[in-house]
């Protein structure tokens, strides 16, 4: 059975989560308590985070992208990558770039910042969806899997205001039981 070390809390580890469902796997699920990490925790990743994805022929991985990387090429049916390369491309760019465009302005308000440059970011990404159906392009993927956990987060617990493409973007998404089941643990945190 493969196990993936996560919290509910963590959107890093959402985006493990969501690609599993995605896949269809089955897994053990190990809720990591992040204010008192079992010693362990360390042995199967250096840097103490989560999610670390294990299998039982011995292969650890921690670090989401990596984690729903590996997902797609171990089991690439369904896909999660757009069949276009240049989409695809443009997929990896948003990975890439997550921490400016995203992740680094949802941690200030986190931190107790102003909402000012969240808001911004989410502006940005409303225009980005203005011209496409997915962040990566015309198909469901990665990137939209990669963001989504800290949509869903900022709206939950910042109730921040989406503009009309990113919250149409968050409607395709949520028709997916993958995705919905992430509302769901964003609910009851
Ligand atoms: N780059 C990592 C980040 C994972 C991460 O920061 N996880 C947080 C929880 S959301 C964590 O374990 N924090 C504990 C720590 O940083 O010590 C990934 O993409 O998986």
């Amino acid at each position: 059975m493969t196990t993936l070390y996560t919290a509910d809390r963590c959107p890093y580890a959402a985006r493990a989560r969501i690609a599993l469902a995605e896949k269809g796997l089955a897994y053990d699920a190990v809720e990591i308590d992040l204010s008192d990490r079992p010693a362990w925790l360390y042995g199967k990743n250096p840097l103490g985070r989560v999610p670390v994805y294990e299998e039982d022929g011995g292969l650890v991985l921690p670090e989401s992208v990596v984690i729903m990387e590996y997902l797609e090429e171990r089991y690439p049916e369904p896909a999660l990558w757009p069949a276009d390369p240049a989409e695809r491309a443009l997929g990896r760019l948003l990975l890439e770039r997550f921490d400016d465009l995203l992740g680094d302005a949802y941690y200030a308000v986190r931190r107790g910042e102003p909402r000012e440059q969240l808001d911004g970011r989410l502006a940005e990404l409303d225009r980005v969806l203005e011209g496409r159906q997915h962040l990566s392009g015309r198909e469901y993927g990665l990137a939209d899997i990669g963001y989504v956990p800290w949509i869903l987060r900022a709206l939950d617990r910042f109730d921040v205001d989406l503009g009309p493409a990113l919250d149409d973007w968050l409607e395709r998404l949520l028709a997916r039981p993958a995705v919905a089941a992430e509302r769901e643990v964003v609910a009851a945190l």
